[in-house]
């Protein structure tokens, strides 16, 4: 793969506005399994597409936030891992304007130092009231006993939430509307770690196919786009991305 690696670091170092698109794959080398890895232990017969939604917490508001726990768990006891870092030190060199659009909840970018992460699915580690009402808030820890989900202080209902976008829920369509201007200004998208299934999220990639940008793709699987990719990287994020990006 060495001539793949030799191209891609050479797209990527005469990139002025490369864009990266990241999913659940970049973290998974942290620790945080991805959502095609099955669910473990107690969560093992639940489907994450099945839990990770409105209709969910409205019939069962208890078992959500105590998956959303689980999965915090796991988030604070993870890190950034060499990818992640690899990233934020290119975001910090002179001379470009990097954007990192992420699919990921687990603010491992920004954590890692990107000062710019385009989170389109929001932060598990924050919490806001389901009913709409203002504010979003640390997550909070939780409390042996305490009856889950937390009471909302403004409208005093139990309908505090993770800060997510769950599916059948809109994008921040603010948010949104930057990613998709940050992917029709840019030269180059390195998309990495995401089976691109998801909406519409997924159709970023689809715009920089079709706005004909310079393509990065970094998956240990092929994806819908791994073959009009300019260059395919068939490996883990975490060992390729120090790899293609100037340090
Ligand atoms: C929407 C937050 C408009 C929550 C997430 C019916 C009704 C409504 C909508 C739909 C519908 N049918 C379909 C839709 C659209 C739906 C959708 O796309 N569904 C899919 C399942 C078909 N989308 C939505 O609902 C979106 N909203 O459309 O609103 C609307 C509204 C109402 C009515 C109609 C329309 C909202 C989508 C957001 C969902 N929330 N996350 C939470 O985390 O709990 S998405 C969630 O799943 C993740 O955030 C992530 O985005 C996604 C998983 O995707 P990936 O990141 O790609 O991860 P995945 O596990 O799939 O793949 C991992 C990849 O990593 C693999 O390729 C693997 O090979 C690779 N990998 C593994 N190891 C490594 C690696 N790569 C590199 N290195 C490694 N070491
Ligand atoms: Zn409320």
């Amino acid at each position: 793969m060495t001539a793949e690696i030799d191209q891609a670091r050479s797209l990527v170092a005469q990139a002025k506005r490369p864009v990266f698109f990241t999913g659940a794959g970049m973290s998974a080398d942290s620790g945080v399994p991805t959502f095609r890895d099955a669910l473990t232990g107690l969560w093992a017969k639940y489907d994450p597409l099945q839990l990770a939604t409105g209709e969910a917490f409205a019939r069962d508001p208890e078992l959500v936030w105590n998956f959303y726990e689980y999965r915090r768990g796991i988030v604070r006891k993870c890190a950034p891992n060499a990818g992640h870092h690899a990233m934020a030190a290119f975001e910090q060199q002179e001379g470009r304007l990097v954007t990192v659009i992420t699919q990921n909840v687990d603010g491992y970018h920004q954590l890692a130092g990107n000062r710019l992460a385009l989170c389109l699915h929001g932060n598990i580690m924050e919490d806001r009231c389901h009913c709409g009402c203002p504010g979003v808030f640390p997550a909070t820890e939780p409390c042996e006993g305490e009856p889950v989900p937390p009471i909302c202080r403004t409208c005093g209902y139990r309908t505090m939430r993770p800060n997510v976008v769950w599916f059948g829920e809109m994008l921040d369509e603010a948010v949104l509307s930057k990613a998709r201007d940050a992917v029709h200004d840019c030269d180059v998208m390195v998309v990495v770690g995401t089976s691109g299934v998801v909406y519409p999220a997924a159709g970023l990639a689809d715009l920089a196919l079709q706005l004909g940008k310079r393509f990065i793709e970094i998956n240990p699987e092929p994806s819908p786009w791994s073959d009009a990719a300019d260059v395919y990287l068939r490996g883990r994020s975490s060992e390729i991305l120090p790899q293609i990006l100037p340090g």
